[in-house]
């Protein structure tokens, strides 16, 4: 019985616990003793986290009713309280309640799920491009519209500076305006990389000689912070991913200086990384 207090105090204080850490977690980054996602900086992802949301509560509530029936079966119908067992085999009303519930249940988990998948699977008409090439280590951002292209390595721990993130921090970042649909293409130049950015719900894979798509709409402006999400080598864990997001003025002033910063006439060929992650 203690052990089954205990149970109960667990559940009745992790519960709101959660709630509190999701509320905790915020944008753009992960968060230390972070439990849940990042909060969402998209459309995409808010649903993803809504979708998340109901699953746990649906989960939990599905759990507790299976612990509660195991106990009254334990405490109820065991050898000394129950010594003479029931013949009974088949209960129709039971039967067709055990079999139409759980389809309710999962047909009520499948309309959102569809409808969430058509979503992100439905490409928006596109304000920006951009074109995220996955290289053993680092990316590389193309901006086709501009005709420009640069590479987004990470900073190293000894160059870091104060209120950088370890590991999460890069030279260039990749920047985009709030509130605009930002096409993603990727692609892999060597082996298959991953694109994933938390708070915008994106990840995919970044293939080499396939062009894969996503794309995202920021609703607020900020750093926001992912990683290669598909195991490509040795430094496959120091090729982060940085997000600006900016309002459309600064976005435009930052394609005006990047032009002439990054200027390309299209047949760069592919840089690779030199061993030591320098390229
Ligand atoms: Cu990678």
């Amino acid at each position: 019985m203690l052990v089954l207090k205990r149970l109960i105090t667990f559940i009745g204080t992790s519960v709101p616990l959660m709630t509190a850490e999701v509320a905790l977690a915020a944008s753009g980054q992960p968060e230390p003793w972070q439990l849940g996602m990042q909060k969402g900086a998209t459309p995409v992802m808010n649903d993803i986290i809504w979708f998340h949301d109901l699953l746990l509560w649906l989960i939990t509530a599905i759990a507790l009713f299976v612990l509660a029936l195991l106990v009254i079966v334990v405490v109820k119908f065991n050898a000394r309280a129950n010594p003479t067992p029931s013949r009974t085999t088949h209960n129709t009303t039971i039967e067709v309640l055990w079999t139409v519930v759980p389809v309710l249940i999962l047909v009520t988990i499948a309309i959102p799920s569809f409808r969430l998948l058509f979503f992100q699977l439905n490409m928006p008409k596109a304000d920006v491009t951009v074109k995220a090439t996955g290289k053993q280590w680092f990316w590389t951002y193309s901006y086709p519209d501009d005709k420009f292209e640069f590479d987004s390595l990470m900073v190293k721990d000894k160059d870091l500076k104060q209120g950088q993130l370890r590991l999460l921090t890069v030279d260039n970042e990749m920047v985009v305006p709030v509130n605009k649909v930002v096409h993603v293409l990727t692609i892999g130049a060597d082996v298959i990389h991953a694109f994933a950015v938390p708070s915008f719900g994106i990840k995919i894979d970044s293939i080499p000689g396939r062009i894969n798509e996503t794309w995202f709409k920021a609703e607020r402006e900020g750093t926001y912070h992912g990683q290669c999400s598909e195991l490509c080598g040795k430094d496959h864990a120091f090729m982060p991913i940085v997000v600006r997001v900016v309002n459309e003025k600064d976005y435009t002033a930052w394609v005006e200086q990047a032009k002439k910063k990054y200027a390309t006439d299209g047949s760069r060929p592919t840089a690779v990384a030199a061993a030591d992650g320098t390229k």
